[in-house]
């Protein structure tokens, strides 16, 4: 069985632990100890291949600790979390980010940029045009969630596992992996299923920043995957 580690990172606060659990567990949970960092196990089911994810949510990303290191080194993909009413989280990914890549020694890694709290109306002090612009910057995917609606909760999860068997596709095939997917000058998140699989069990407006004009790049047809969530 293949084994994934994933990593989910982002300032206190943001909903990285509500994101987690609503997709472990499928509850929202309102309160949640801050200072828990812990480690969970999902299984999904991609092309008839059981994934068993192990999914570690952070806390206290102020000081990287040589324990929090050893698990970005592990780390197979990232989700960089920040919440839409709280424009300073978006800053603060900037410097995990980097701290990411410093540690992996990869810029090319998969990233999911997360904008969580989408149910906000009120208090919402980023658009999703911020996080698309963001992401084409850096050259990730990008979805606004809401852990409370269990909006986008399991794309952001299944995006950054297809990110990381693509990647280890590439390596098989010996071609370059190039640089990810990216997103499109108009900045336009798209609003169906990615071309690259079709859900089961997944629902909710997609603003993946992926394009078919990236895809278009690639000579190769994108293999259509089967998903689901166990
Ligand atoms: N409105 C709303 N609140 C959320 C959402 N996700 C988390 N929260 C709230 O944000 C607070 C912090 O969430 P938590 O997951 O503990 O953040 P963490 O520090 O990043 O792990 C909690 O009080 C949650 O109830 C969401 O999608 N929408
Ligand atoms: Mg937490």
């Amino acid at each position: 069985m293949r084994e994934y580690k994933i990593v989910v990172l982002g300032s206190g606060g943001v909903g990285k632990s509500c994101l987690t659990v609503q997709f472990v567990q499928g509850i929202y949970v309102e309160t949640y100890d801050p200072t828990i960092e812990d480690s969970y196990r999902k299984q999904i089911e991609i092309d008839d291949k059981v994934i068993d994810l192990e999914i570690l949510d952070t806390a206290g990303v102020q000081q990287f600790t040589a324990m929090r290191e050893l698990y970005i080194k592990s780390g197979k993909g990232f989700l960089l979390v920040y919440s839409v009413d709280d424009p300073n989280s978006l800053k603060e990914l900037e410097r995990i980010r980097e701290q990411v890549l410093r540690i992996k020694d990869n810029s090319n890694m998969p990233i999911v940029l997360v904008g969580n709290k989408s149910d906000l109306v009120e208090t919402r002090k980023l658009t999703p045009q911020d996080g698309i612009e963001k992401a084409a910057n850096w050259n990730c995917s990008f979805y606004e969630t809401s852990a409370l609606n269990k909006s986008n909760v399991d794309n952001v999860f299944v995006n950054v596992v297809e990110q990381i068997i693509r990647r280890e596709e590439t390596k098989t095939n010996g071609t370059s992996t190039g640089n990810q997917a990216s997103v499109p000058p108009n900045g336009q998140g798209k609003t169906s299923n990615d071309t690259s699989k079709s859900f089961n069990t997944i629902s909710g407006v997609h603003k993946d920043t992926k394009t078919d004009s990236a895809n278009k790049k690639s000579p190769k047809k994108k293999k259509k995957r089967r998903c689901t969530i166990l």
